[in-house]
């Protein structure tokens, strides 16, 4: 079994942290789940245009209010405590914070831990070995 706590992943290696957002990746590729799942804090005002070609990703907000928009159709959806939305067609898509957000990420396949975003908004699908 593996057990892990937030306060021990704020400021190691498995914190990655970005002007608009803050990624706590509790499990990794190297834990042999089969997914990554992470703590992220979007920054309050803030927008990033994301668009995970290579993974699946699932999002469940746990605290704060903001609104995600998928860019093929423009269309939008309130984000509010105990709001799920899963980018199950890898939909490029937009997400914007009213107020400071604690979302609870899981991705598939898993990340290594060092991922950041491209200029596309896209991870890249790292090998453990490369990822340093
Ligand atoms: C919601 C989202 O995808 N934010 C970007 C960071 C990502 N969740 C991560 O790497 O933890």
């Amino acid at each position: 079994m593996i057990v892990r706590r937030l306060e021990d992943i704020a400021g190691s290696a498995q914190e990655v942290i970005t002007p608009n957002w803050t990624s706590r990746r509790l499990l990794l590729k190297r834990d042999g789940m089969g997914f990554s799942m992470h703590e992220t804090t979007i920054e309050p005002g803030t927008q990033t245009h994301i668009w995970y070609k290579h993974h699946l990703e699932a999002v469940l907000c746990i605290e704060g209010e903001g609104v995600v928009e998928t860019l093929a159709d423009g269309r939008t959806h309130a984000i509010v405590p105990g709001t799920l939305y899963a980018l199950d067609q890898h939909d490029r898509h937009c997400l914007r914070a009213t107020t400071r957000m604690r979302l609870v990420c899981v991705f598939s396949p898993a990340l290594t831990g060092r991922e950041v975003h491209d200029a596309q908004g896209i991870y890249p699908l790292l090998e453990e070995a490369a990822a340093g």
